[in-house]
């Protein structure tokens, strides 16, 4: 666990002309020959040698240009492979000989083994599990593949590119060849082989050309994985549209897999999945699932231009790939489904997983400029934020503008692994403007503040805007930030006032530019006093510290013609009847809630011109996340919940029969159709059914919702009612049998079993979750069952895992112990729960450090555990 820093970058000694691998595979002793040829970039030292990164290998042979390596002409540790006295100029090749064992991977980054499959995971640092390389983002090369395997194991043998050619030959084995013409880095490598099943498709370019398109599953499991064909389709083709880019192989390949450390990998012609989302079907997937598969097919699929074609130079520029394809993917399920409602889901997202990180210890910059372990950087700041990064550039520029500078880079970088200086630049370049002020966005952390104070006298409404950023770990001073604003002065009539001027500042359209740290904007000619709506569409990921009357939110959730403000005003008018409910909880006072709160809530959840989605949207309050943040510190979430518990039971009351209503209005007759329409449907409907069992407070209507579910959403809504709300109930009881009967044989459908049962609030949960680990259905080797029952607790639920006496902590704690031997990164990226604990109350403040300070001790911990902890204490 090296330091590393942006700032001692320094391209590679050689350059990697080819690579050619062969794989002999055995499940417990796979041999990989690397033929490499190099050749010494121009201008370096002749005595310079060549080193190449290994992780955990052993060397079994060297060769240069086919001879043995002299013993005195090399180091090697299972880290480093240095080899000396290489030509001055002329290429020359090298080839690595080693053997691993997959069977033993538990780590699943390299060659491992998941249902006697063979499959890798090379990025980030990977590829170096499987042989001695020049594992950095910025060596890209043609490979050439050969896999030979056993035949009846391996009916399936895949690798990048396209396919050359394979047969079977002697004593059962056979081999596949494959060979990838685009230049890439070693972590968009994977090969996959063994015994799977298989959906074909094809599809035609926007240049008449004709792709061959594959899905692997296990055997079984093919016709779930239509609707991911389906989706993949539909990416190709608005890729082409909207961005002008066409797939550049003859085939396309998807493998669905079963242990899998994130939700899919982008490697080049043959992305491989978490089959979480790439399987679905009416019986065993929600509408949420079938929304992640969608936008999850589409964001590996988008890769390969941007990341594939274009790469990183190095680790710190992973937004430069993340970042933006995260936008595309956003941009891509806005134009699937409801735009509105989509923005709404991203902005929930953002504000309940990124500015949380961005308010703690563990907060860095969109581009970070020094890591210890990168795998702990895949991060919802450079995935999340860097999208709205890359939005905001959109914003400031416009379609058009947006567009240009996408095309220049397509032109200018195809080919390179490029930075965010070089991304930036060809937006400068294609609109002719500066965009240095706007590029702190990449380097200063922390969620900018804007507050804002307006006034309106005789026509002329003035409004004032302070922007101040937090300090964040290693970044004390800020430089002020250019902050488009989208606004709205809306009259009371509900039409946009058109200003006579504007002054103050520059305003484009409807986007105001906040670019000083404080700057008062003066409009003239408005004929009356006019309600601000402001950072419509969220178009900048800041916070807004704007006192606003609660008849003006009203006015906009009922008049904004930006849906998304609509939606944020209701959210801003939740937001301090939930805060007082909280102290009222705390002090044991009963909790009132403001009536025009209510009826605001209310009058959206029964506006049939609005689309249920968004309607449902309205009805979920800030989650009891959403609250501590807003709270910020002292946090108890005990109060936190109880508050909340008692709002939504107001709401129930006074909603009674909206609820009553839409729960019959709402019913999807007919067969399951998974699109955005019927889903909304089913989310508005199950919204209500929520509000209706506070209003009742009996199980009756949720365990009739769950024998009557003929689909997965319905069914697992009903399940997480009847837990949540009645959990000592027989009807709760039922539910949980019924349930695990029915689906004991689909271990994706007992995940969400696990995660319900995980997330039951209340202090009796963490017994649940022991018990649950001892059940014959969870497997601790799998980071899907883990992240289900272990990683739901400790992210999501909020009283359970916050126990006042520190249980929860401390039995985190020793999970983080007991996985981080096995699989160090499942282990730091569950422990990332504790990223908010110095926002906790004192006391339960004081046992999160005590148990965060037990992991610190521990005699044996992994570079990706021991950076978090460390960071989080610091
Ligand atoms: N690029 C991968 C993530 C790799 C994570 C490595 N620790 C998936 C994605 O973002 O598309
Ligand atoms: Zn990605």
């Amino acid at each position: 666990g090296q330091i590393v820093n942006l700032a001692d970058y320094r391209p590679t000694d050689f350059v990697l002309e080819r690579v050619d691998l062969t794989f002999e595979l055995d499940p417990t002793n796979t041999k990989v020959d690397a033929r490499l040829i190099f050749h010494r970039r121009e201008g370096v030292d002749a005595k310079a040698p060549l080193v190449l990164d290994g992780d955990e290998l052993k060397l079994s042979g060297l060769l240069f240009d086919q001879r043995e390596v002299p013993a005195s002409q090399y180091d090697v540790t299972p880290e480093l492979l240095t080899i000396r006295d290489l030509p001055a100029e002329a290429p020359f090749e090298i080839t690595v000989t080693t053997y691993i064992n997959p069977e033993a991977n538990t780590q699943l980054m390299g060659l491992y083994r998941t249902n006697g499959i063979y499959c890798t995971q090379c990025e980030a640092e990977g590829f170096r599990r499987i042989t001695y390389f020049p594992d950095r983002p910025d060596v890209l090369a043609p490979y050439t593949i050969t896999i030979i395997g056993d035949k009846a194991a391996n009916p399936v043998m895949l690798s990048n590119g396209n396919f050359l050619g394979g047969a079977g030959y002697d004593e059962g084995r056979a081999f596949a060849a494959w060979f990838d013409p685009h230049p890439k880095p070693s972590y968009l490598f994977a090969l996959v082989a063994g015994d799977l099943g298989v959906i074909e498709d094809k599809f035609v370019t926007m240049s008449e050309r004709e792709v061959t398109l594959k899905i692997y599953v296990e055997h079984g499991k093919e016709d779930r994985a239509a609707y991911a064909m389906d989706a993949l389709k539909r990416s190709m083709k608005w890729d082409e549209e909207r961005f002008g880019r066409e797939y550049d192989l003859d085939i396309f390949q998807i493998v669905a897999v079963s242990d899998f450390n994130m939700g899919a990998m982008e490697n080049k012609g043959l992305n491989v999945f978490n089959d979480k989302y790439v399987l679905a079907d009416p019986a065993t997937a929600t509408d949420q699932d079938y929304a992640n598969i969608e936008a999850i097919i589409a964001h590996e699929y988008f890769h390969n231009w941007t990341g594939n074609r274009i790469t990183c130079r190095d680790w710190f520029q992973l937004c430069l790939k993340e970042g933006l394809t995260v936008y595309r993917d956003h941009e891509f399920s806005a134009d699937m489904r409801s735009r509105a409602v989509k923005r709404i889901a991203e902005v929930r997202h953002l504000k309940s997983e990124q500015f949380p990180e961005d308010a703690g210890p563990l907060a860095h910059p969109v581009r970070p400029t020094v890591y210890r372990e990168i795998n702990n950087f895949y991060t919802t700041t450079v995935y999340e934020k860097g999208s709205e990064v890359t939005r905001m550039i959109a914003t400031l520029l416009g379609a058009d503008g947006f567009k240009a500078g996408m095309d220049l880079y397509f032109e200018r970088h195809d080919g390179d692994a490029a930075t965010v200086e070089d991304f930036v630049k060809c937006f400068e370049d294609a609109n002719g403007r500066d965009l240095s002020q706007f590029s702190r966005w990449y380097h200063q952390a922390g969620t900018p503040l804007v507050s804002v104070s307006t006034a309106y006298d005789a026509g002329t409404f003035t409004l004032t805007l302070e922007q101040t950023i937090p300090a964040t770990p290693g970044q004390t001073t800020k430089e002020p930030m250019h902050i488009p604003l989208s606004f709205a002065l809306i009259l009371d009539n509900g039409s946009i006032a058109e200003p006579a001027s504007v002054s103050g500042g520059e305003v484009s359209g409807d986007i105001l530019h906040l670019t000083e740290r404080s700057q008062t904007f003066v409009f003239t000619g408005i004929s009356s006093r006019p309600v601000l709506s402001l950072n419509r569409s969220f178009s900048a990921p800041i916070n807004l510290a704007f006192d606003q009357p609660t008849e003006d939110l009203v006015h906009i959730a009922r008049h904004d013609t930006d849906l998304f403000s609509r939606w944020q005003a209701l959210n801003d008018l939740a937001v301090p009847n939930l805060i007082q409910a909280t102290s009222d909880a705390r002090d044991g006072k009963p909790v009132t809630v403001d009536p025009a709160f209510i009826a605001a809530l209310l009058e959206a959840a029964a506006d049939a011109k609005l689309e249920p989605a968004f309607r449902a949207q309205a009805l979920t309050l800030p989650s009891e996340a959403d609250i501590a943040r807003e709270l910020g510190c002292n946090n108890n979430p005990d109060a936190i919940h109880a508050g909340r518990q008692a709002v939504l039971a107001a709401i129930a009351e006074a909603g009674c029969d909206t609820f009553l209503a839409l729960s019959e209005e709402m019913r999807v007759e007919g067969a399951f159709k998974p699109d955005a329409a019927s889903a909304g449907k089913r989310s508005l409907r199950n919204a209500a059914l929520g509000y209706l069992a506070f209003a009742e407070n009996t199980p009756a209507r949720a365990a009739e919702a769950f024998a009557k579910a003929d689909n997965m959403t319905d069914l697992a809504q009903a399940l997480t009612l009847l837990t949540h709300r009645f959990p000592a109930s027989a009807e709760a009881k039922d539910a949980l049998e019924t349930f695990a009967k029915r689906f004991a044989d689909n271990p994706l459908v007992i995940d969400k079993w696990f995660l319900i049962q995980a997330t039951i609030p209340g202090e009796d949960s963490i017994s649940r979750v022991k018990t649950l680990m001892e059940d014959e259905k969870f497997n601790a080797s799998n980071p899907n069952r883990v992240r289900s029952l272990v990683g739901a607790f400790a992210f999501s639920n909020a009283t359970g895992f916050n126990r006042a006496d520190g249980e929860g902590y401390r039995f985190l704690a020793a999970q983080i112990l007991a996985i981080d031997p096995k699989n160090p990164q499942l282990a730091a990226r569950i422990l990332t729960s504790m990223r908010s604990w110095r926002s906790l109350e004192s006391a339960r403040a004081d046992h999160a450090r005590a148990a965060l300070m037990e992991i610190e001790r521990a005699p044996q911990l992994s570079t990706d555990v021991r950076d978090i902890v460390e960071r989080m204490l610091k």
